[in-house]
């Protein structure tokens, strides 16, 4: 199985988030994650590391709007030219719009609060070119499948699927399974399943409504979890994409059996549509135990779940997302890949 990694990301390191209460974390998206799975992936014998082609802005600009990705780009430069009264570490809003204030302010700060929805997506120096990595491992992947491979790995960092057309949030910048799940429906029919522990609100947002991209995540209920506003079972699709985006919300302690209950009937669901493509958005914060989780998902669930997906038999690829225990991060990530051939 071809895995595509890039050094990039190690750019993209903030010191701090923030949690409810205003509490300061260390950071848990953090580089050492990737560390943790590229240690187990090398003593495998069935994977081949490889670095990412360049693919350029246009397939991001084809999911992303081009103002989102120019303020990523310029974001941070533009902050080191402004005067503050404070040590500048990450760039972080504090100000964010209610519901009908569409104006787009010409203030940095403002801009930030504009485009990025939560306190967990800070930009830093090298942030944009960690998203870029981050994208072109995803875009890899989709050629490698493209060119007749049954799957392949984008080990992406900074994750993607809370990244919106025009929003970032959640540790997200760029959508990288949304930006190759786009760039391989050009090629053909294709499925997105998310099984990160949290909706995928970004990749939601951005074929909602859409008709040739049947999109499904299975989660944590948006009632009791992060991310709050999206991820619930009616919202459903809009205009052609009426009836494609499918939302699987879980409970609090959801255990092997209740997942692979709700997984069965999401790949019910692909199956009938029958792409000929899937991007499997792979978050291992579904795992018992995971700082940010609260479900009773198994490392035999794991396996389980990867082959029941494997089963479908359609060409795919895999895409990394969260999933925060950095000690059983590589181990749980090479369980679910050692299903697909
Ligand atoms: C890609 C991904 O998994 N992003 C998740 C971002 C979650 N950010 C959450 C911040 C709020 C955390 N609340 C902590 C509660 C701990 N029990
Ligand atoms: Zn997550």
């Amino acid at each position: 199985m071809k895995v595509f990694y890039s050094e990039t990301h190690q750019l993209h390191n903030p010191p701090f988030e923030l949690f409810e209460g205003g509490q300061h974390m260390p950071y848990l998206e953090n580089p050492d994650r990737m560390e943790r799975i590229l240690s187990v992936l090398k003593e495998l014998d069935w994977t081949e590391i490889l670095s990412p082609e360049d693919f350029g802005l246009d397939p991001i600009l084809a999911v992303h709007d081009a103002d989102y990705v120019d303020f990523l780009r310029t974001a941070y430069e533009e902050w080191t030219q402004e005067e503050t009264t404070y040590k500048k570490t990450a760039l972080l809003p504090a100000t964010f719009p209610p519901r009908g204030w569409s104006h787009r302010p010409k203030s940095l700060l403002g801009r930030a609060g504009y485009y990025m929805f939560d306190l967990s997506a800070p930009i830093m120096d090298g942030t944009y070119q960690a998203a870029l990595g981050s994208a072109n491992c995803a875009l890899s992947g989709a050629k490698a499948i493209a060119s007749g491979d049954q799957s392949a790995f984008a080990l992406c960092r900074p994750p993607g699927h809370h990244a919106g057309k025009s929003f970032g949030g959640g540790y997200c910048y760029l959508n990288n399974a949304a930006i190759a799940a786009n760039w391989l429906s050009a090629q053909g029919k294709v499925a997105i399943l998310d099984i990160d522990y949290h909706a995928g609100n970004g990749t939601q947002d951005i074929f909602y409504e859409r008709g040739d991209v049947l999109s499904i995540s299975i989660h944590a209920d948006p009632d009791a979890e992060y991310p709050a506003f999206s991820g619930f079972a009616d919202e459903t699709g809009a205009g052609r994409g009426s009836g494609l985006q499918r939302n699987f919300p879980l409970p609090a302690g959801t255990n092997d059996g209740l997942y692979l209950s709700a997984l069965g009937e999401a790949l019910e669901l692909i199956q009938s549509s029958a792409p000929a493509y899937l991007v499997l958005s792979a978050g291992m914060d579904l795992y018992d135990g995971d700082p940010l989780g609260s479900f009773k998902v198994t490392r035999a669930g794991i396996r389980k779940i990867g082959e029941s997906i494997a089963r479908l038999d359609v060409p795919t690829l895999i895409v990394m997302e969260g999933g925060y225990n950095n000690k059983a991060l590589g181990i749980n990530i090479t369980t679910l890949l050692s299903n697909f051939s």
